[in-house]
């Protein structure tokens, strides 16, 4: 439609009002409203900011409260997107405070002329699609009414504070400050009473700085927060000398880790360290003073991993006893009720020391709730104080608040944001919202925004969409909107991502859950920046994948889909063994695989520990043959399950599956022995079987020497060793015994036909190949013999096996062989447990450590195996996935 029937029609909806034409509406003029408006300009788009305050900052403009900073180191939290602008700026302190991050908005702003586009003073009021022209109507409080084809907010995470959800408030009769509206003039506290409320982020900046004034301050604490030195100073020489060594390297690197700020991936895990080791690292952590550096440097298992998480929060609580002096302050003052990191915490200037001073009370709400607010001061459950001044530290509406409280939004057909976020924001990538063209968000709900640098995640989003815009404008579309398909996706992307982290195991506002009547959810994505910048720059390079895009003139275009299947961690996985470039497997020969297989174990994470671990050998089919025994680390005798390692009858061996020996072990309780079964092409079919089966019949004879209990055994076994697991069941049935009371059928080859969907479909790309497979079957067992039920047990008789659980994985070319087995099981009257692992690939499940994501089927094998064994499921707390904390808080 042509620009001035637009206008016209426009025109009309405001009832002949004046109406400011743009291209694009920018909301707020923090961060990323400015970054937006030089961009945009850039890119030749008409563009206006429309901002509330009276000046530029957002964030930094309404957060003015004493002792409000940064708490990412400075140099990382600025713009990049200028190698002149950051030549021209030089931070004064590692974490700049407020006024300097101010200031340098300022300058920004000036320099590159951005205030004539923004309109101060000037709220939206509602915002409204109007499909006939294809653009967006915005009302304003102050001013013109706008209107835009592209809609973008740039609202800010941290923006809509959230009500104090006290009574009585308007009561009291002193001075109420809130965090984060300070006002603008000086703030006399100096001998009043001051009382804080809240001991969040801007709690812990504030309540040292108002002790110093106040003549007695009370803090008001209902959860205890981790808080770190922040040993603030100069900018740090050693990082400053990195950025300065190689700043686009060092900022490529911010751009592709995990958090925003270059530190690597850190691999060793917790019980690899020593004690000393951990405390070690821990001191210095302690002393160097960097949230992000404690959060993720320490192990690699600290942020995912229950135990890992409470040996570093021990240590931080140690360090809260030796700088707190009364020991009951102390103590409420060390978290319990969350993982360290699944709450946001804080860097401080002598937070916990201010404890120490004679002015300053703490009260724990947890043991004495506030009750109301009185015009004198604040009640609780057991006293009453009487203050001169409250400050409310209370926090934020996060993520939501800002986009979705502070004015309606209508979008395609009447439907308004509020109503279908609901039960929880649905985002596309966090930037778009199916339903609403044409609109975006810089770091919504649905991207890494606050578990990352903002600066950097800013500038990815901003790049992005403004990319997007200008690809847009060339081909002729005018709008842009997500499928419902790629949302719904992304939703599952982000619910697979959040089981990876701790932060479904607290309440937090990261969670919606500080907020009374919020839904429950992980808003942020925590699948970390790096991997979300891929995936963003992946939909475009597989044609705007989950977009819609329209224009007058051209044809729409869709290119519906989901952009990520796989489970995060096995993206991760399979990212990196395709940027090692590696040759197939098989072209190494029998002997280089072998090596291959030994030198990428070695590289693997250690299983963790168990009670015993015994290697010995067993009497096989024709000689002895070596084992590895996992005895679990409580009194015995222990149910015995007999184990058979993958590898394509070719690889492996009875250590190779030693991660995954040991978790099950922990998990179930019971022993675990590993075979190690002769190989082809050394020992070709029917060697493996017969090996399999035979020491399955030496180890249910011997059970009471290995420490376990006599009577049936259980097999189990991953790949080519669950079909020997599934082949050994046959072959104790008709051979009369041993007695097996269950079978673990994980990922296993069960016939040779290889027509199946899953062969054609995940024939590459998934580490185990359709090629590779051929090749272990060809080095195996030549074709005469494969429908033998001894190397394709689905040819056998069914009838009478034992209970069995068959996991199977969604990109596995052996997954349809699995289901047929399993079905084919069930058909004959076998009780048959099904597990199908959605976005997981072949050597998922066994990955322990490394793909995560895979707890909660290991978790379902060891409820199988015990219930084999006769025994109750046995959960271990905390790291099994999946149990997202909804209870709320109580004041
Ligand atoms: O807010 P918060 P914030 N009765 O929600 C308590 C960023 N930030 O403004 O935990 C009693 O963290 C509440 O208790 P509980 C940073 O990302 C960054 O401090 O809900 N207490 C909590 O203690 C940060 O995470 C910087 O039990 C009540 C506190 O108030 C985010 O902003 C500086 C209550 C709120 O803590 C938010 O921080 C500042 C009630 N009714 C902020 N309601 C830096 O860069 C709430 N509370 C350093």
């Amino acid at each position: 439609m042509p620009e001035a029937m637009v206008a016209s029609s426009a025109s009309e909806a405001t009832r002949g009002g004046t109406i400011q034409q743009v291209d694009v509406a920018v909301v707020g003029a923090g961060f990323a409203g400015l970054y937006l408006l030089h961009r945009l300009r850039k890119a030749g788009f008409t563009s206006v900011v429309l901002e509330e305050a009276a000046d530029v900052g957002g964030t930094w403009y309404w957060n003015r409260y004493p002792g409000a900073r940064c708490d990412i180191q400075t140099i990382d939290y600025s713009y990049t997107f200028d190698p002149e602008l950051e030549r021209a700026w030089q931070w004064s302190e590692k974490y700049a405070t407020q006024p300097e991050i101010l200031r340098y908005l300022g300058f920004v702003t000036d320099r590159y002329d951005l205030r004539r586009d923004i309109r101060f003073g000037t709220k939206v009021t509602a915002a409204t699609w109007e499909h006939a022209a294809d653009r967006w109507l915005l009302t304003t409080d102050h001013g013109a009414s706008v209107s835009c084809r592209y809609y973008i907010m740039a609202t800010g995470c941290l923006s809509a504070p959230k009500p104090p959800e006290i009574d009585g408030v308007k009561d009291f009769k002193g001075e109420v400050y809130f965090t984060g509206r300070w006002p603008h003039e000086e703030i006399k506290l100096a001998g009043k009473r001051v009382a804080v409320i809240g001991t969040g982020s801007s709690g812990i900046q504030s309540i040292p700085m108002i002790a110093e004034q106040a003549a007695h301050l009370t803090v008001f604490q209902r959860t205890p927060n981790f808080a770190l030195p922040a040993h603030n100073g100069p900018p740090p020489a050693d990082r400053m000398a990195l950025l300065e060594g190689d700043r686009a390297g060092y900022r490529e690197q911010a751009r592709m880790s995990l958090a925003g700020v270059p530190w690597p991936q850190q691999m060793s895990v917790s019980w690899q360290l020593s004690d000393a080791e951990r405390r070690e690292r821990f001191e210095k952590a302690w002393a160097a003073g960097d949230l992000v550096y404690i959060l993720t440097q320490l192990w690699a298992d600290q942020g995912v991993d229950v135990d890992g998480n409470s040996l570093l929060a021990d240590l931080i609580r140690e360090k809260i006893r030796t700088i707190v002096k009364d020991p009951e302050t102390a103590a409420a003052l060390s978290p319990h009720d969350h993982p360290f990191g699944a709450k946001r915490p804080c860097l401080d200037t002598n937070y916990y020391t201010t404890y120490n001073r004679p002015n300053v009370t703490l009260v724990n709400l947890r043991q004495e709730p506030i009750t109301g607010i009185t015009a004198s001061g604040i009640k609780t459950g057991k006293r009453g104080f009487d203050v001169d001044v409250i400050v409310f530290a209370t926090g934020f509406d996060a993520m939501t608040g800002a986009i979705m409280a502070v004015h309606p939004i209508t979008g395609r057909g009447g439907k308004s944001l509020s109503d279908v976020w609901a039960n929880g924001p649905q985002t596309y990538l966090g930037l778009t919202v199916a339903g609403f063209p044409n609109l975006f968000m810089i770091t919504g709900p649905g991207s890494p925004s606050v578990l990352s640098n903002m600066a950097v995640s800013i500038e990815q989003h901003v790049d992005w969409t403004v990319d997007r815009l200008m690809a847009m404008r060339e081909a002729g579309y005018t709008t842009m909107e997500a499928t419902d398909t790629a949302q719904a996706g992304w939703a599952r992307h982000m619910a697979d991502c959040s089981t990876l982290t701790l932060h479904r195991l607290a309440n937090t506002w990261y969670t919606g859950a500080n907020v009374p009547g919020k839904a429950w959810g992980v808003m942020p994505y925590t699948g970390g920046v790096g991997p979300y910048r891929t995936i963003c720059d992946e939909i475009v390079s597989r044609g705007m994948l989950g977009f819609r895009l329209t224009g007058p003139n051209v044809a729409e275009q869709c290119n519906d889909g989901e952009v990520v299947r796989l489970q995060p961690d096995v993206r991760l996985v399979l990212n990196m063994l395709a940027d090692m470039n590696l040759p197939p497997i098989e072209s190494f020969g029998a002997q280089g695989a072998r090596d291959f297989v030994a030198q990428f174990n070695a590289a693997r994470p250690a299983g963790r520990p168990v009670g015993e671990v015994v290697d010995g050998t067993l009497a096989g089919a024709d000689g002895p043959l070596p084992y590895r025994l996992y005895r679990p680390a409580t009194p015995g005798p222990h149910p015995i399950v007999v184990y058979f390692h993958g590898g394509g009858w070719v690889l492996g061996d009875e250590q190779s599956d030693d991660p995954f020996c040991r978790d099950m072990c922990r998990r179930t309780g019971m022993s675990f022995v590993s075979v190690g079964y002769r190989h082809a092409p050394e020992h070709r079919f029917p060697t493996a079987a017969e090996d399999g089966y035979a020491a399955t019949r030496w180890i249910a004879e011997h059970a009471a020497e290995l420490g376990g209990k006599p009577g049936p055994v259980m097999v189990a076994g991953w790949s080519a060793g669950g079909n020997i697991a599934a082949v050994t069941c046959q072959l104790a049935r008709d051979r009369g015994g041993p007695q097996i009371s269950g079978q673990l059928l994980v990922c296993p080859v069960t016939d040779c036909t290889f027509d199946r969907p899953s062969y054609h479909e995940n024939a590459t790309g998934y580490f185990l190949t359709r090629s590779l497979m051929y090749w272990f079957w060809d080095l195996y067992c030549s074709p005469a013999d494969r429908t033998d039920p001894r190397v394709s047990p689905l040819r056998g008789k069914l009838e009478n096996l034992p209970p069995a659980l068959v996991a199977t994985c969604e990109f596995d070319p052996l997954r349809d062989e699995g289901v047929a087995y399993a079905q084919a099981m069930a058909a004959a009257g076998v009780p048959v447990e099904q597990l199908n692992a959605r976005g997981h690939f072949h050597s998922s499940l066994t990955m322990v450590d490394v793909v995560i994501t895979g707890v909660a089927a290991r978790v379902q094998m060891a409820n199988a195996l015990r219930r084999f064994a006769g025994l109750p499921p046995e959960r271990k707390e905390g790291d099994e996935g999946v149990r997202p904390r909804s209870d709320r808080l109580a004041a």
